[in-house]
């Protein structure tokens, strides 16, 4: 049969225009697909709650893919096997509590776990900006990335949401909008971010789960932003925290979606 470059295309434009449409109201914007964004998506949409992820480069995956100083493993702590078995990810024991991965297949699974649970993940396109209602975050302002990078003067579109989970790494990017927008409102000591403190892998281990929390009305942080915004050290490449932090992100979103 003769392919018809007209059809591929048709097919490709319907198929992503009905699914947008269809993702401009969800319970749920994970901003991030990094480790955290993903791994707090996949329970989301496990426990049915409409979830959509917006990343802003070609590449889903944040900081995972590049292991520790591009050597791709990943070492994960006892605490966070049960993660990597759900998501089929596999991994070697390499010392006490030390249990090594490969990189790539953490990203691999965990990409496909997600999509596959049922959440969409759109990759090339940034937040940009969030909209707020009677003091709560109540959706996202997008745009294509490339739009972005070459800085071109395109107007924006809106996603609208119930909550929104910041997962955007050591940038904290969404509390960061809600500082410069509406002043010191975050829910921190001083109602701004209190910024990444330096290296203490066991310490940061610790208060990435304690820091996974609300941050502003229906704002989560999750991962690395969780540490930026209420002043931890980071970490390295140990990324159990980013697994248990995503869950722990995804739990509290569950609770409070259940208790309306
Ligand atoms: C759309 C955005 C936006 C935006 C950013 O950096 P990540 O991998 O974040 P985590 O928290 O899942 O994992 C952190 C980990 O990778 C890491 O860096 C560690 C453990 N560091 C320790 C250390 O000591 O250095 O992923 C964040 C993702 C990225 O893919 C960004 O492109 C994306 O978020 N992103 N997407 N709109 N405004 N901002």
């Amino acid at each position: 049969m003769a392919l018809d470059e007209k059809i591929i295309s048709k097919a490709i434009i319907e198929n992503f225009c009905r699914e947008l449409i269809e993702n401009l109201n969800v319970d749920v914007v994970v901003v991030g697909a990094g480790p955290a964004g993903l791994v707090c998506s996949y329970y989301l949409a496990k426990a049915n709650l409409k979830t959509i992820v917006f990343e802003r480069t070609l590449r889903p995956g944040g900081g995972i893919a590049g292991g520790g100083m591009m050597f791709n493993k990943i070492v994960v702590q006892q605490s966070a096997l049960e993660i990597l078995d759900e998501l089929a990810i596999r991994y070697q024991k390499y010392y006490q509590d030390y249990y090594v991965a490969d990189a790539l297949e953490a990203l691999g699974m965990l990409l496909a776990q997600t999509i596959k649970a049922g959440s969409k993940v759109y990759n090339l396109i940034t937040v940009e900006d969030i909209m707020i209602r009677a003091e709560k975050i109540t959706g996202v302002v997008i745009n294509w990335s490339a739009v972005e990078m070459a800085k071109l003067h395109v107007d924006p579109l809106v996603v609208q949401s119930n909550y929104v989970v910041d997962a955007t790494g050591h940038a904290a990017e969404i509390a960061r909008i809600v500082e410069r927008k509406i002043g010191p409102k975050l829910f921190t000591d001083t109602g701004n971010c209190i910024g990444e403190k330096p290296m203490w892998a066991e310490v940061a281990e610790d208060l990435i789960l304690e820091n996974t929390k609300e941050a502003y009305y229906n704002l989560f942080v999750a991962g690395m932003a969780a540490n930026t915004v209420f002043g931890a050290p980071r970490m390295g490449p140990i990324f159990g925290g980013m697994f248990l932090s995503g869950r722990k992100a995804a739990q509290l979103i569950i609770q409070k979606a259940q208790s309306k």
